[in-house]
């Protein structure tokens, strides 16, 4: 099914909501990256990603060093920002115990 991309005023609405994403040069993404005590933790919090990821059917681009994680969230159906970009942050968020940056 398609999705809508956000226009312009939804994702700033959107990032309003979602300190500590923001987003990236081109407008087709949001990123945040997040620092963990150490890997055991930053591996944990990207299971639980994964999972609701899946359960959503929606998916981060991300990568991992030790403790930290980047996060890139866009629809590749749409070519941009979607609602499930700004669903998939806020769950991210909640998982997260971590510091910014
Ligand atoms: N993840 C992301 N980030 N964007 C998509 O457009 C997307 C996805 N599409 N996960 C889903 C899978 C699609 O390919 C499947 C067929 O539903």
């Amino acid at each position: 099914m398609a999705i809508a991309r956000l226009n312009e005023a939804e994702v700033a609405a959107a990032l309003a909501g979602l300190p500590g994403w923001s987003l990236r040069a081109d407008g087709l993404a949001i990123v945040r990256t997040f620092r963990f005590a150490d890997f055991g933790e930053a591996f944990g919090f990207m299971t639980r990603v994964a999972l609701a990821a899946e359960k959503a059917d929606h998916h981060p681009e991300w990568s991992n060093v030790w403790n930290r994680v980047e996060i890139t969230l866009t629809t590749h159906d749409c070519g941009g920002l979607s609602a499930r970009d700004v669903a998939l942050a806020g769950a991210i968020d909640r998982f997260c115990a971590a510091t910014p940056g």
